[in-house]
């Protein structure tokens, strides 16, 4: 963890010792030292087992109560938390069941770990910010870089709407985007939510570091920076606050708190707002005490109408109303619901096995991303059937391109394989992701340009500098099928403007062997930087293949030496 970012955890540490005294154990209006040694009874009786489904049929009937935790669809099995009443019921229809002792062992060991309300953070999982450590920082980075980030209230937690409230949560979404450029609403915008599931501990520390990422790194990072200027990110990194007090105490809790659907029984109330949006509701569990309850109508829950409102205020629709009608190409906007676990890179639909009309587009955006996680990249509905996701709302409802990372190898995942490899790799997912947000249906199908260098970072006017990088149209994950790739075909570099804008100038970069017709190219240019005032400059670099798809770019600093008094650019000053 960087210097940068041990600070602001202080800053929380002091925050949070004052919020600890005043809310943890009202923060739900209910003592949390009693709900645990309940859930500690609640779950003696659990198991977690194989589930051996047989057919696919099966799989999709089961996967509408259930709670999934993996499917092994080569093996034919799934693991699954079983009540006692789910072992009855299934070994009652002949499915073959088997323990997993460890797994099992866990569920308790967990609760006595973690049931303290006394001890700050989440004890055995420090890697991991709770609630209110998350919203210090995102309230502290609003503070300190306010040309760059904004707090936005979107609406409330369920425990917050209740009559019994407010003892529930603001849900906020941190915008960030370079303020001083303004046409803010008419930049491509990538939505970044995580946590619509409580227990589900590295999504909301990815989005959250994510934020730190980009803010530490503007004007440090040459695509941070273009990518702030140009684009926007909102991120929802705490979706569901009320059921992660629940998760912070070693509970497995998926859901909201709702409790007033005729299920009031702790662990096993609240609503699956994974299955409450209101895109193709309704075929997820209506028992209120499963753990895939939908809720008694489409989008009844505060959290999941406070995520559908906002991200109609951020998107314009931009698919028609069939479900065969396909976005244009030209689509803008991207949303990725950040949830846990299995290591994998879904896209809708998840409501129906048949393609969505934008399958092929969303398959190569699932493609390049899982390349840097080496997640399986898959349609939702491989994994298994559900109605009413974040996901095939997003795509369903206005097109845009809507994923589901599904990140790590557990719900509670070990801080030491979040720090190693699920952060940094996710981290480089979301960077190429948030890239995509301008054109998600096009620019994929374009070569990355990678390994992009300059021959001098400093020099006078005048001084010509090389550039080289490679073009590659491959990269994509190999874990479910291969994407077609193409040679490139042709390069091009642009200087502070990207080529999309108006007032850029774009100029060739050659292939090295003199020839483009590899899909895999060395490329480079001298660069004559007469004419370049002084200061700090961005070049911009593209990539485009023989199906001529250009690619997003990749950004290098060029610095010019020179007189301050000399005109710079407003954007790199
Ligand atoms: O069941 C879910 O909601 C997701 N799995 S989780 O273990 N995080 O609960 C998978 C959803 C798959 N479907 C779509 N993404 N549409
Ligand atoms: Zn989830």
């Amino acid at each position: 963890m960087s210097t940068g970012t041990w600070k602001i955890r202080w800053f929380h540490g002091l925050l949070v010792l004052v919020l600890l005294a005043t809310s943890l154990t009202t923060a739900l209006g209910r003592d949390f030292s009693a709900a645990a040694s309940q859930e500690a009874q609640a779950y003696t009786d659990y198991v977690v087992a194989r589930v051996y489904f047989g057919s696919r049929a099966n799989l999709d009937q089961l996967a509408a109560f259930l709670d999934i935790w993996e499917v092994a669809h080569t093996e034919g099995y799934l693991v699954a938390l079983l009540s006692p009443s789910n072992v009855a019921q299934l070994e009652q229809s002949g499915y073959q069941l088997e323990v997993d002792q460890t797994q099992t062992a866990l569920l308790s060991q967990h609760l006595e770990a973690l049931s303290d309300p006394t001890i700050e953070g989440i004890p055995g999982y420090t890697c991991y910010r709770t609630v209110e450590e998350t919203y210090a920082t995102l309230t502290s980075l609003s503070l300190d870089y306010p040309q760059l980030a904004e707090l936005i209230d979107i609406g409330d937690s369920w425990e917050k709407v209740t009559p019994n409230g407010p003892l529930g949560y603001d849900i906020f979404a941190l915008r960030l985007t370079n303020e001083e450029l303004g046409l803010i609403d008419e930049k491509p915008s990538f939505f970044l939510m995580a946590e619509i599931h409580a227990r589900e501990l590295v999504t909301t520390e990815t989005a959250t570091r994510f934020a730190e990422h980009l803010l530490v790194n503007y004007k440090i990072d040459a695509d941070v920076t273009w990518l702030l200027d140009h684009y926007s990110i909102y991120i929802v990194a705490m979706t569901n606050p009320d059921g992660r007090k629940f998760a912070e105490l070693g509970e497995l809790w998926r859901k909201n708190t709702n409790n007033t659907n005729e299920c009031v029984d702790y662990p096993y109330y609240g609503t699956d707002l994974n299955r409450n949006h209101s895109f193709h509701w309704g075929e997820a569990s209506i028992d209120p005490c499963n753990t895939l309850y939908q809720g008694p109508e489409p989008d009844s829950e505060p959290e999941t109408d406070s995520l559908q409102s906002f991200a109609l205020s951020l998107f314009t629709d931009q698919r028609g109303p069939l479900d065969t009608d396909a976005a244009p190409f030209d689509t803008t906007g991207l949303l990725i619901s950040l949830h846990s676990y299995s290591q994998l890179v879904l896209w809708p639909w998840g409501w129906t096995d048949l393609d969505s009309p934008n399958h092929t587009q969303l398959q190569t955006l699932g493609r390049r991303m899982a390349y840097f996680t080496d997640y399986t990249p898959q349609q939702a509905n491989e994994l298994y059937m559900t109605t009413g996701t974040t996901d095939d709302w997003a795509y369903g409802e206005l097109g845009i391109a809507a994923y589901t990372y599904e990140m790590g190898t557990d719900f509670f995942q070990d801080c030491a394989s979040f720090e190693s490899t699920i952060y940094p790799d996710n981290l480089q997912a979301l960077l190429y992701a948030f890239k995509t947000a301008r054109l998600p249906y096009m620019d994929p199908a374009g070569p990355r340009v990678i390994d992009l260098a300059i021959s001098q970072t400093l020099v006078d006017p005048g001084t010509p500098v090389t550039i080289s990088a490679v073009a590659d149209d491959d990269l994509y994950s190999e874990n479910n099928g291969r994407e077609p790739t193409q040679a490139v075909n042709a390069a091009r570099y642009s200087i502070d403007i990207p080529s999309w804008l108006p007032g850029a100038v774009t100029h060739p970069l050659d292939a090295v062997d003199g020839n483009f017709n590899a899909d895999h190219e060395d490329i480079q240019a001298m660069i004559d930087t007469t004419g370049l005032t002084a200061g700090k400059h961005i070049l911009f670099v593209e990539a485009m293949d023989e199906g001529e798809n250009w690619g997003v770019p990749t950004a290098i600093f060029l610095n010019i030496t020179g007189l301050t008094t000399t005109f710079i650019p407003l954007l790199y000053r």
